[in-house]
């Protein structure tokens, strides 16, 4: 590994996350070779032995304990956030000013206004950034945006997203705490429609386009656990199940739904786009697979196909091995990172980056804030906001 040339890497968190961006920043160079590669300098984990083991296993030089020793270190150019929620705003903004490019795990912050002062740090010192929607990477996904640019579904009128799991259906798992972070709002902010819908909504601000209006609902199926670190039964209060209409600035339509009490699903996250010449579908669980019809050519031959996307000119396929040879998840974090070191060194802004990431907090806003008014609310406009907070 060439780490005299790499990206210095400083990595909050040694949890699920920490390892796929890990083992990103150990291959990239391998199998992208024109990029840099990674100089992994540093992990802080608040648990002292834990940012040690995790430092020996992913071949981290070294390990903190608290993150703002990290951000002032001058051997370190990237800061990538891999913690909970409720520490994204303050990380990302301290690293930002201290002249880091920032990295951070989706969404950005528990709330609109978080994501917002996150967006603003990062554009005012002018530091490279960027949020970890993974799944834009998956080569199918990016087969279909590919394909949407091209023009071959035409003008999209139907698009629907999913993302089902039933991990939470017991009602003796604890909320709070390292695996279970995620039921308490106040350090994740909202439920499933910031953890998982946020990759949907990623995904359909990057296909379809700009939502304008959502109508949502939002049910919390188990309305009290005991809370892992203070060991007493406390409210839930945030999303267990969201479900929302959205119609686009286009004028397209879509339906989306985000639960982790659909009994049997793990992480299916499925998506379909119906267009005026054609459609596609994918399915989180057939990764590799994109489905597709075109209302092109003959009739009586016309049907949906099945792509296999593993050849040589689908996108990012080349660097991998020989045609008809599947990757998997965890190269999407991969490919991301390429992407990120391929901006660095041509000098264009990768994307989806803190700007992206807010336009999606806006829309996860809107759908909370509809659940509430239990009637349609209008998407903020973001680019207006960031720029009057900006201004402030
Ligand atoms: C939740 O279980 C989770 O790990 C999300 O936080 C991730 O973003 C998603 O990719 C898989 O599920």
């Amino acid at each position: 590994m060439p780490t005299d040339r790499g990206l210095r890497v400083g990595l909050v968190g040694a949890g699920f996350m920490g390892r796929t961006h890990s083992n990103a920043y150990h291959q990239v160079s391998r199998f992208f070779p024109q990029e840099r590669g990674a100089d992994l300098v540093a992990v802080c984990s608040r648990d002292g032995a834990k940012a040690q083991d995790f430092a020996t296993q992913w071949g981290y030089g070294g390990h903190e304990t608290d993150w703002r020793k990290l951000v002032a270190r001058d051997d370190i150019d990237l800061i990538d956030i891999a913690t909970p929620n409720d520490t994204h705003a303050e990380i990302a903004e301290a690293a930002a000013k201290a002249g880091k490019m920032v990295a951070c795990e989706k969404p950005l912050g528990r709330s609109l206004a978080e994501s917002r002062r996150m967006t603003v740090a990062v554009e005012r010192a002018d530091v490279a950034n960027m949020v970890w929607y993974n799944y834009r990477r998956v080569p199918a996904l990016a087969l279909a945006k590919q394909m949407i640019d091209e023009g071959r579904l035409g003008r999209i009128f139907h698009s629907r997203f999913k993302f089902l799991q039933d991990w939470t259906i017991s009602a003796d798992l604890p909320q709070g705490g390292a695996g279970t972070w995620r039921l308490d709002a106040a350090v994740a902010g909202s439920g499933v429609t910031g953890d998982l819908l946020a990759h949907c909504i990623d995904a359909a601000l990057w296909l379809v386009g700009p939502v304008a209006e959502v109508s949502g609902t939002t049910e919390v199926f188990v309305p009290e656990r005991v809370h892992a670190l203070t060991g007493k039964r406390e409210p839930i209060t945030l999303d267990d199940a969201s479900l929302f209409l959205a119609r686009f600035a286009n004028g397209s339509l879509a339906t989306f739904e985000a639960t982790r009490f659909a009994r049997g699903h793990k992480a299916l996250f499925t998506l379909e786009l119906n267009g005026e010449k054609g459609s596609v579908a994918w399915d989180l669980h057939d990764l590799h697979r994109l489905q597709f019809f075109s209302y092109d050519g003959d009739g009586a031959t016309r049907g949906w196909r099945s792509i296999h996307v593993t050849d040589g000119d689908h996108p990012y396929m080349k660097a991998w091995w020989v045609p008809g040879l599947q990757i998997g998840y965890e190269h999407t974090f991969v490919h991301q990172v390429a992407d990120f070191m391929s901006g660095l060194r041509t000098g264009t802004k990768t994307v989806p980056d803190f700007a992206d990431g807010l336009a999606v907090d806006a829309v996860v806003d809107a759908v909370l804030k509809s659940a509430r008014s239990r009637s349609w609310e209008t998407v903020e406009n973001i680019e207006q906001a960031a720029r009057l907070e900006g201004a402030a």
